[in-house]
């Protein structure tokens, strides 16, 4: 026999926790399962835990007011803090003295320094290369089949190529990708097939989207990449989620938020990057810093030192990077995944780049910034050329490969264009699925309404849309 007994405060909490608080409810109050009255029935037992017999409070009380050095420190909850009475304010991060940019190969393609970096193997730098060169051939022709209208919208990552290629090198494939848009590199790294890419970009049954994204909004359930979301900051607080959770299954592995700086003043970026810091997740978030949000510079965009410096005002530790160096990103990549696995904490880099492109097929930049800023960073500052030159220095490239390479992924982007092209539109009923289980009367009206508009006005319905 369960003896009742009367309900404590205690109790009660603990069963508000659980959502068990109804009506006429009973409980017992012992270390014995107890029963849980709902409506004169019994609806299951509960284990009353010790958990709200904490003495943590306690505990903090008379830490905080023990008290040896009263006049140097105050006792506040989080740690001591000194005294001054110096009146002193923090200044504002000023750009005289810049937090400094981690880089190992220079402009050259020398190493700069002798052993504070990732060696690659040479079989890893070759298909960095490649994957490199891959995401500037599929730029290019997907670029085209914009400008031809056989797409809607692209957006390229010209300029960037590293920054994705180069982290994705450095992660585990079971690290759980989260892009902003600017990072198919990843996907090209884990294996996503040119084929996959075309059939999301035409919208096609293939596409794993169902053709409801518009181009550019890749996901992958095979290669641990999250589907990309058109509001700017969603992955962040996303990945922070993943990676607590990562945590609590004691997984090795960790979650990767890629955004803009431009992203890094949405509320989600501040919520994300404080909530990673508080839990403990093993969450690397990489900023790529490329001077732009669409029109909107750097300069219009932040007073601070960048980004890097808002890691550790959320208590992150955090790096600045070359993003046009493959394998600073590479050896910074490698580091941070170490430190956010072995010791389940969250790390920020900022990798500074320049988006050499347009911001995406509805931008011209040329509009709001200069032509000669663009070439700069294009022939100069190029991340493609750099790595190119290391690999040359190391007698690792062959220039006959390199071509055959380009040859050869030319020609599987035509043929995949060309599929993707034949391949049939998802049928019209797949607008209204996959969200409840059973359809609600005003989505089957409104599906109705679709179709009979669909019949009355066919010219105006794509014909390659099943019905
Ligand atoms: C919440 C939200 N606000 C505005 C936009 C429109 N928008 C799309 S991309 C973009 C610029 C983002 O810049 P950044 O984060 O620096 O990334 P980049 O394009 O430079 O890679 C803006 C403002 C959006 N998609 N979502
Ligand atoms: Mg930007």
């Amino acid at each position: 026999m369960i003896p009742f007994v009367r309900s404590s405060s205690r109790n009660l909490l603990a069963l508000l926790n659980q959502n068990y608080l109804y009506p006429s409810l009973l409980c017992s109050v012992s270390e014995s399962p107890i029963l849980v009255r709902y409506d004169g029935r019994w609806t299951g037992s509960l284990w009353s835990t010790p958990r709200f017999e904490s003495t943590e409070a306690v505990r903090r009380v008379d830490q905080l007011y023990v008290h040896d050095n009263d006049d140097q420190e105050l006792d506040f909850p989080g740690g001591k803090v000194p005294f001054t009475s110096e009146m002193r304010f923090i200044g504002e991060s000023t750009i005289q003295k810049r937090v400094p940019c981690y880089r190992v190969i220079d402009e050259i393609g020398e190493i700069t320094t002798s052993n504070n970096f990732t060696q690659l193997r040479k079989d890893e730098a070759i298909k960095m290369y490649k994957d490199m060169i891959t995401l500037q051939t599929m730029d290019t022709i997907f670029y085209e089949a914009q400008r031809q209208g056989r797409i809607s919208f692209y957006l390229t990552s010209s300029g960037e190529e590293a920054i994705s290629v180069a982290s994705a090198a450095a992660l585990h494939p079971d690290d759980v990708a989260l892009a902003q848009y600017r990072e198919p590199g990843v996907l090209v790294w884990r294996g996503f097939t040119l084929q996959e890419f075309a059939n999301q970009l035409f919208g096609n049954k293939d596409d794993y989207g169902k053709g409801r994204q518009m181009p550019i909004h890749y996901g992958s359930k095979q290669h641990n990449y999250f589907t990309i979301s058109s509001p700017l900051g969603t992955q962040i607080p996303q990945a922070v989620g993943i990676a607590h959770s990562l945590k609590m299954d004691k997984q090795d592995a960790c979650a990767v938020a890629y955004f803009g700086d431009g992203t890094t003043s949405e509320g989600d970026f501040h919520a994300g990057l404080n909530l990673a810091a508080v839990l403990g997740a093993p969450v690397i978030f990489i900023c790529r810093n490329n001077g732009w949000a669409i029109s909107t510079s750097v300069q219009e965009q932040f007073r601070s030192d960048g980004v890097v410096v808002k890691g550790q005002g959320y208590g992150i530790r955090s790096i600045r990077i070359d993003g046009n160096d493959a394998l600073a990103i590479y050896s910074a990549v490698r580091k941070a995944r170490s430190m956010a696995v072995a010791e389940k904490m969250p790390v920020l880099i900022e990798a500074l780049t320049y988006r050499v492109g347009h911001h995406s097929t509805s931008d011209d930049s040329s509009k709001y910034r200069a032509v000669d800023e663009i070439e700069h960073w294009k022939m100069e500052r190029n991340p493609v050329n750099r790595f190119a030159k290391w690999l040359t220095n190391n007698g690792w490239l062959s220039v006959e490969d390199e071509y055959k390479h380009k040859t050869t992924i030319k020609k599987q982007l035509l043929q995949a264009i060309q599929n993707a092209e034949k391949t049939e539109k998802p049928p019209l009923s797949e607008l209204f699925n996959d969200v409840y289980d059973h359809l609600p009367s005003n989505l089957q009206e409104q599906e109705e309404v679709l179709r009979q508009t669909t019949k009355r006005y066919p010219q105006d319905y794509p014909s390659d849309v099943p019905l």
